[in-house]
């Protein structure tokens, strides 16, 4: 029987071969240095796009579809279904998240329910295009407010969670709302203690965003009023 897994990173992944191909090394080198124990998992879309799925395989990473369909939120729930870690990271596969910073989020695994690399607070480089940048401090200050949720930076998706947590949640959102959902359901249903870590983000290396700016907009409005409104229906 296999030992159990430790440590799963989670990365979906669209049409990101090229920015792959220099994170992979780095994190396997990273994960390998803090437990032999771990999985990487990378959810490229439901059909092959790229060369992700070769990548993958030449740095000896796991690589699934997601499923059923090519959104964001179906790449979340596809890797924590797949997932079998205690603790759980979640990172984008563009470069922005540098594999180091993992020892960071990972020394506090025992203190916090969830650390979060936050790139609004203090210490913390958004290094982001003005409109980007405008945009998420925006959505962070209005779910702040109507959720009552005491974060700088909760829609930054690099952050470490406990796995049996993350695993017990059901999730409806279909774009990055998702990351909110999260965050909001694990608050509600666990009083969770999150903690956030000043991080120096990056912008993506390679490619361009594949985000379609009023269906994340309207995603994220819609989500806002269903949190607040009908609360967690999945404890
Ligand atoms: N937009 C989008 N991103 C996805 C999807 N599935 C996985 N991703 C990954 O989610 C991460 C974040 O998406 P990005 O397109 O970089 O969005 P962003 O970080 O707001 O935009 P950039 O400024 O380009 O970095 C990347 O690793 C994407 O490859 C998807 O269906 N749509
Ligand atoms: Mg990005």
């Amino acid at each position: 029987m296999n030992p159990p897994v430790e440590l799963s990173i989670l990365l979906p992944s669209y049409l990101e071969a090229h920015n792959l191909k220099e994170l992979l090394p780095e994190l396997v080198k990273t994960a390998s240095s803090i437990t032999p124990a771990y999985e990487i998992i990378v959810i490229d879309s439901v059909e092959p796009l790229d060369d992700t799925r070769k990548v993958c395989e030449s740095f000896n990473v796991t690589c699934i579809p997601r499923s059923p369909n090519n959104t964001y939120g179906d790449a979340v729930r596809t890797g924590i279904r797949h997932s079998q870690g205690k603790f759980v990271v979640f990172m984008d596969a563009d470069c922005s998240h540098y594999a180091g910073f993992i020892h960071k989020l990972y020394a506090l695994r025992n203190d916090y329910d969830v650390i979060i690399a936050s790139r609004y607070m203090p210490g913390g480089i958004p290094n982001s295009h003005f409109m980007h940048l405008w945009m998420s401090r925006l959505l962070n200050f209005v779910y702040r407010t109507c959720l009552d949720i005491r974060l700088h930076d909760m829609s930054n998706s690099y952050k470490l969670y406990h796995g049996d947590q993350l695993r017990s949640l059901k999730l409806k959102c279909m774009n990055f709302d998702i990351i909110e959902e999260i965050i909001y359901k694990l608050q509600e249903n666990y009083q969770a203690r999150i903690f956030e870590l000043p991080y120096d983000f990056q912008k993506r290396k390679y490619g361009t965003t594949k985000r379609n700016h009023p269906l994340f907009i309207a995603s994220y409005l819609m989500t806002l009023f269903r949190l607040k409104f009908s609360g967690t229906d999945d404890k």
